[in-house]
């Protein structure tokens, strides 16, 4: 039986953090041997918002490392890098020119980051969900494992792919395959560790808002001894607790324990008790990463050869695509 295919990607924005990992490539690893699967460091992306170009190269390599030190295996995955793949961004022409405008001013992520932005926002910024229909249309995905946040992006990609399809397309003869999210309950939302009702997010200016997979184990502890708490005795997951909740979930994912177990755990706990049960699960979590991790960047040359032969997988299945998605078009064929 033909494997289903997945995409996703994250942004060389800098340190992956915990929110990424639980809530996009931990799941990715798991999943990988049932699935044919293409994750791409999403370059482009990084680019709709200010950034250092001194560092964007190097940001790269970090993920794609981080990707290899997480548990994802070659031998099962195809990892790339999105600018390599010229084909992301000529589709994403043909896309801007059948995607109303009003779709993408709609969207909550634009919205936010424009706001944080004032007058600098580039077009780059608003055009994001296109490039993002594009990097999984391309793969003719069935399945795309990401975090909450992403949700209105993928039923963005699956609008756009129902409109090309009505108008270019048939019944029998789709142009597009019209993917399906793969959002897991437990961890799609990591929250903020200095505000409990704000996503865990990499371009926060405050460093204590994260975790990130490379923090040494005195970061962790440090964060975790800062991070913002209530006043509440006995700790408990509920609704209108979402410092208690965002921590107590963390440490219900890191010590593989079930919500019930935590709960019990932690009934008559104080602040003082738990959180440095949480850092010691965090760190214990991240500790065989981070080890390989370091041995994965002592060899730039096979982290190279790797990009350069998930580079010639990927472009073989997206030139075959954008080709049909050209003709489908009406473009005269080279
Ligand atoms: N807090 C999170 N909890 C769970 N999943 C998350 N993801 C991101 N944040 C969380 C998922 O990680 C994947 C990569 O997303 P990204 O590269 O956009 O990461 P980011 O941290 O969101 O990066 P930025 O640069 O800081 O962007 P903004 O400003 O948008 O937050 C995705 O699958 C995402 O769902």
């Amino acid at each position: 039986m033909m494997k289903k295919r997945v995409l996703s990607g994250v942004q060389p924005t800098g340190n992956l953090h915990i929110g990424n990992y639980l809530g996009a490539i931990r799941n990715w690893v798991e999943i990988q041997k049932s699935y044919e699967n293409y994750f791409c460091v999403v370059d482009l992306h990084a680019i709709t918002v200010p950034y250092n170009r001194d560092t964007l190269a190097e940001n790269t390599y970090t993920i794609a490392g981080l990707y290899l030190a997480c548990g994802i295996d070659p031998q099962y995955s195809t990892i790339f890098v999105q600018s390599h793949v010229r084909a992301h961004t000529e589709l994403t022409w043909i896309l801007n020119c059948v995607t109303p405008i009003n779709w993408l001013e709609g969207m909550i992520q634009f919205k936010e980051k424009a706001i944080k932005q004032g007058e600098n926002v580039s077009v780059g910024l608003l055009d994001y969900p296109v490039l993002m229909a594009a990097d999984i249309l391309l793969y003719d995905a069935d399945e795309v494992p990401v975090g909450e946040d992403q949700k209105q992006h993928l039923e963005l990609t699956r609008d756009i792919a129902i409109r090309v399809n009505n108008l270019f397309g048939s019944k029998d003869n789709p142009i597009f395959k019209v993917p399906e999210p793969l959002i897991r309950k437990e961890g799609a939302r990591v929250m903020s560790l200095t505000d409990g009702t704000k996503k865990m997010s990499k371009s926060d200016p405050s460093d204590y808002s994260r975790i990130n997979l490379l923090d040494s184990p005195d970061d962790i502890r440090r964060k975790i001894k800062r991070c913002k708490t209530d006043s509440i005795m006995g700790l408990s997951f509920s609704e209108d607790r979402p410092e208690c909740n965002n921590l107590l979930s963390l440490y219900a994912l890191f010590t593989g324990k079930s919500k019930e177990e935590v709960a019990a755990e932690c009934a008559n706990m104080g602040w003082g008790q738990f959180k440095p049960l949480l850092a010691d699960a965090i760190i214990a979590s991240l500790e065989p990463i981070q080890n390989r991790y370091k041995e994965i960047m002592k060899d730039r040359g096979y982290l190279d050869k790797l990009l350069q032969e998930g580079r010639e997988k990927a472009e073989a299945v997206a030139n075959a695509t954008l080709k049909r998605v050209k003709s489908a078009f009406g473009f005269l064929p080279l």
